[in-house]
């Protein structure tokens, strides 16, 4: 009897454990399905089971099929559509700060005086926009107060304002990228200006743009700079050429337009080693390095000095010696998220002429952005 007993519960053990089992096998493997049915559809967006696979197309791989759905999947997790960024206005904040700080006293004044209006000038001038710029701007907000009968502060600060919306107006600020040639964009400027970080960022955006773009370490002067540009390359996805250390920057971007050209890229872009402006050999160095790059198959599309804002005017005589050098295109003007009070943007367009096209808010990859001039002008009165 003891027997018999003993045998009916081993019996029921043994039921019980392989019906648990049973149970558990079936769910893992449901699971399973789940997570490789969950996984094809988060990759392909669309249902790929065996139904799919033999409906799938005639004349490519089902690989194919998932690569394409892949393509048409993206869009839904687009994640620009989710970060909201602060503005170009928010990120001036001490540039703006900075002006309409100067400006704040003359809000309340019932009537500009003479004595008000030298004050503005100064202002002007203290926020590095120039002397010639600034007794420009104001010889026109004085005439147009005179002819509208704007006599307290708030009305000439409404004119001046228009006046620097003017002054920026209508310049070609776009980037040239030509098609069928390898562009070659030169970014030059003094030491420690933001040149290496921009080609960073620039790299970037144009890999986000379906460009493809090659970063030639023409600063050859330090082994650290090219492998600063390296990181830049690896991070964004760019190509990249480097030199041999205290070699020919020339040669090395004549190499980077030549590997260009074999690889498929359409714009190369081009660093070179902080020079003074004051070292004239270094300026002609600059001068040949533009030469050989502008040789066929390459084309220098467009020459960016960049120019540090913390600098103030300082800006204005490099900017200066280095058009005679290599005629610059256009500016980057780097850390106007610093203590700059950007001014210098009116110095370097209006006497010198050349458009601020780029500007720099930080150290970050994403970090520069288109320059905004309607925007720019707005953030310094506020
Ligand atoms: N805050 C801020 N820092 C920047 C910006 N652009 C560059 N920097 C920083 O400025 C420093 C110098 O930048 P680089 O890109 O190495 O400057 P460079 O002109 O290549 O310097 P050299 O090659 O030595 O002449 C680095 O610490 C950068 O992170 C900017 O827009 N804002
Ligand atoms: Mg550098």
């Amino acid at each position: 009897m003891e027997l018999i007993l003993i045998i009916l519960v081993v019996a029921v053990l043994v039921i019980g454990t392989v019906g648990l089992g049973f149970v558990a096998t079936r769910r893992r493997g449901r699971d399973l399905e789940l997570e490789s049915d969950a996984k094809i559809l988060d990759r392909a967006g669309v249902d790929l089971d065996s139904d799919t696979h033999d409906a799938g197309p005639v004349d490519g791989t089902v690989d194919d099929a998932v690569d394409d759905a892949v393509v048409e999947a993206e869009p839904e997790v687009r994640t620009d559509d989710i970060i909201v960024k602060p503005s170009f206005f928010e990120r001036l904040g001490k540039a703006r700060s900075a002006f309409a700080g100067y400006l704040g006293d003359l809000v309340g004044m019932s009537r500009v005086d003479d004595e008000a209006w030298e004050e503005l000038e100064e202002a002007l001038i203290r926020a590095d926009i120039g002397v010639q710029t600034s007794m420009s701007l104001i010889g026109d907000v004085q005439a147009k107060a005179k002819e509208t009968k704007a006599e307290d502060g708030k009305q000439v600060l409404a004119l001046l304002k228009e006046r620097m919306h003017v002054e920026l107006a209508d310049k070609d600020r776009s980037l040239r990228l030509d098609d069928d040639t390898t562009n070659v964009w030169l970014v030059v400027g003094v030491n420690g200006a933001g040149k290496t970080t921009t080609i960073g960022k620039l790299g970037r955006r144009l890999v986000n743009e379906g460009e493809s773009p090659l970063m030639a370490a023409g600063d050859t002067f330090r082994a650290a700079a090219a492998e600063q540009l390296g990181t830049w390359a690896e991070r964004s996805g760019a190509e990249f050429v480097r030199g041999s250390e205290g070699g020919d920057p020339s040669s090395v971007i004549f190499d980077g337009v030549q590997a260009a050209a074999a690889r498929g890229c359409n714009v190369v872009l081009a660093d070179t080693a902080g020079r003074l402006q004051n070292k004239a050999n270094l300026m002609d160095e600059l001068s040949k390095v533009r030469r050989v790059a502008d040789k066929d198959p390459g084309e220098v599309t467009e020459v960016l000095l960049v120019l540090d804002a913390t600098t103030g005017q300082n800006g204005m005589s490099q900017a200066k010696v280095f058009t005679e050098a290599v005629d610059v295109t256009g500016v980057v003007l780097t850390k106007l998220d610093g203590s700059a009070k950007g001014g210098i943007v009116f110095a370097v367009e209006s006497e010198l002429g050349i458009p601020v096209k780029l500007v720099g808010l930080g150290e970050g990859a994403d970090d520069l952005v288109d320059f905004e001039p309607t925007e720019f002008v707005d953030a310094l009165f506020e």
